[in-house]
Order: C-alpha cells, then sequence, then structure tokens
C-alpha cells in the first residue's frame, strides 16, 4: 500500500487568480511550481480548549497566555508553598487549557520541585541522565564540550517507556547570556490540522517506540547496551487520547518512534517524516526566553519541547522532575 502524504503549492495556486469581467479569458501563467512534500502552507485550525470546555476565569492567579494554544505565563504564585486542593485544581485545569505553564523567579530547592511535582503524580526516575541532588531531580548541564544530550530534537519525554510521564516540571539554574531557549509544540493542534487522508491512514494504528534512537545520539553502546532489557521497544498508539480532556494527540516523535506497525520500512519512514514534522509548524508553537529561576510545567502526553542550543561554549544549567504517567491509549 502507498502512503500519500498532503502535498504543498499545488492546490494554493489557484487562488493566485483574480476575479476578472465575466468573458475575460485567465491570462496565461508561465510554468512555475516548488517541489512537493513540505509542510501545507494555508490557514490553520486553532483551537485551545477540549470540546464542550468553555472559557473560565481564573481565581486563583492571572493567566497570561504565550501563544494561541499552547504555553501561559501563571503570576502571582509562590511554587514554594504548598498547593491546597483548590489550587491543584486550579492549576490543573490552566495545564490541560494550555498544555505548558511558566512561572517566573521561583529560585526552588530541588526538594521544592520535587514536592510542587508530587502534587501530579509519583516521580519519575531516569538511570540515564545525570542525577541532581536526589534520584528524582535529572541535572542538565550544559558547558563548553559537555556531552550533548537532548538538545535540538523535537521529542516527548520517555515515551519508550510503556508509561510515558505525565509531565515534567524544569527549573533554569544558570541561563547564557543569549540563546538557550526552549520550544513546546501542541500535538493536539498537530493532530486537528492532518489532512483527512491522514488521519484515516494513522486512526487505530500504533508506533513502535525504543530508547536507543533517542540516547545513541550522544552515548555509545557500551552505555546502553545494559538498559535493553530493562526498556524493550513498546507500541503506542499513533494518536492518543488525552485521559484527562478526551482530546486527540498525535504522539509520534523524531527521538523515540521507530516506525508504525505493520507497514513496509519505506512506507513506514514516509509516514513518520510527515507526522513528525508537524511539531515544526510555528502556529502550533510556543518558544521561552528563560530567566534564572523560571520553571516550566508541561503536559508531556498533549505536548512535545525542543531545547535550542544556540548559546556556544556559554553555561546553561537546567534541573528537571518527571511525573510519572499512564499506559496511552
Ligand atoms: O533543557 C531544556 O530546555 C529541556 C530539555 C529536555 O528535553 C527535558 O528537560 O526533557
Ligand atoms: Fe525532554
Amino acid at each position: 500500500m502507498t502512503v500519500t502524504v498532503p502535498q504543498t503549492a499545488q492546490h494554493t495556486a489557484q487562488h493566485t487568480t483574480q476575479q476578472t469581467e465575466a468573458q475575460t479569458p485567465a491570462p496565461a501563467l508561465r510554468e512555475a511550481r516548488v517541489p512537493e512534500g513540505g509542510l501545507y502552507e494555508g490557514v490553520r485550525e486553532l483551537r485551545r480548549l477540549p470540546e464542550g470546555w468553555q472559557e473560565r476565569p481564573y481565581d486563583r492567579f492571572e493567566l497570561v497566555p504565550q501563544a494561541s494554544t499552547v504555553g501561559a505565563e501563571i503570576r502571582g504564585l509562590d511554587l514554594s508553598r504548598p498547593l491546597d486542593p483548590a489550587l491543584r485544581e486550579e492549576l490543573n485545569r490552566a495545564l490541560l487549557e494550555w498544555k505548558v505553564l511558566f512561572f517566573r523567579a521561583q529560585h526552588l530547592t530541588s526538594a521544592q520541585q520535587s514536592g510542587f511535582a508530587r502534587n501530579w503524580g509519583e516521580l519519575e526516575t531516569n538511570p540515564l541522565l545525570a542525577r541532581g541532588s536526589s534520584a528524582d531531580v535529572v541535572r542538565f548541564d550544559k558547558s563548553a564540550g559537555a556531552t550533548p544530550t537532548f538538545e535540538n530534537v523535537w521529542h516527548a519525554d520517555v515515551t519508550f517507556r510503556e508509561r510515558p510521564a505525565l509531565g515534567a516540571v524544569l527549573q533554569l539554574r544558570e541561563v547564557p547570556p543569549f540563546g538557550g531557549d526552549t520550544m513546546w509544540a501542541d500535538m493536539a493542534a498537530a493532530y486537528d490540522n492532518l489532512s483527512p487522508e491522514v488521519k484515516d491512514r494513522i486512526d487505530g494504528a500504533t508506533a513502535v517506540h525504543d530508547f536507543i534512537p533517542g540516547f545513541a545520539r550522544f552515548y555509545g553502546p557500551e552505555r546502553l547496551a545494559p538498559y535493553q532489557d530493562t526498556f524493550p521497544p513498546v507500541e503506542h498508539p499513533v494518536v492518543r487520547t488525552h485521559p484527562e480532556t478526551g482530546r486527540r494527540l498525535l504522539f509520534v516523535n523524531t527521538s523515540f518512534t521507530t516506525r508504525i506497525t505493520g507497514l513496509a520500512r519505506e512506507e513506514s519512514d514516509q509516514l513518520l517524516r510527515h507526522l513528525v514534522q508537524q511539531a515544526h509548524v510555528p502556529e502550533y508553537q510556543v518558544r521561552f526566553r528563560w530567566q534564572p529561576g523560571d520553571i516550566a510545567f508541561w503536559d508531556n502526553r498533549a505536548t512535545q519541547h525542543y531545547a535550542v542550543n544556540d548559546y556556544g561554549s556559554h553555561r546553561r544549567v537546567a534541573e528537571r522532575v518527571a511525573i510519572a504517567g499512564d499506559r496511552p491509549y
């Protein structure tokens, strides 16, 4: 079976024909075409709220949108203090409605950062990443010559696990003088805007995820081999349903998704390439410029993220805790 992905340009060419007087034939244009197969350049449907949800105010904090469907800054909270149940619920609603929340200048200790994240569940440990002051804190310390990690690649975290993370709380401890932003992409918007043909094609499909390709970008086989039994390949639906909002989310990524089950290699590669490239569409994205002590809290079920390595030999130190998630369906 052949996988056809939507083509660009050709079907947009007609709109350049001007409305002219009734009988005048349209002037002939010379042949001019661009290569097929890129991302469609056109109107996108940017729906932020899940089906049936109404816009409601927030009582406990100010929410400042940073993009049309993804990313909002929360003002007026001190995350070092425990959350009461009503505040936790309101923050959870904000997370579901905006997918990534930013909190400026929190300067949390690792214990406070973990404590905040624990309001959403058990914390996850990752034996493959450098740890901070406790086992559930991952520390990315980037200075000249440091081993690259998950930078310059769109991904959702740990989709190679049977139960990928629900979300993560990231804090920047040291920020380079320029660059080092993080970007997030809304995978509900990415799904919504797929062509009907591609949606049909992936409806009910599953894909294989494996930790090896993501980590092999920066670790050798001797570092990875011991984990092969711990992390066998897993299958997840290509389109997962958000367990709290019911929204459909595109759930394949460049770091860990190796193939679509049941397709020949070439077809799988072609379709996967098209799907993972959806995260590149600017209208689905938000980009965050860090200051020290800022926190980003993202829904890892509904987004992908990309740490931009454009800060040369400057130092950037980030610490992250991840919240254990459910099995995607
Ligand atoms: O350092 C960042 O901005 C994000 C790195 C990352 O991929 C993560 O924390 O999961
Ligand atoms: Fe990540």
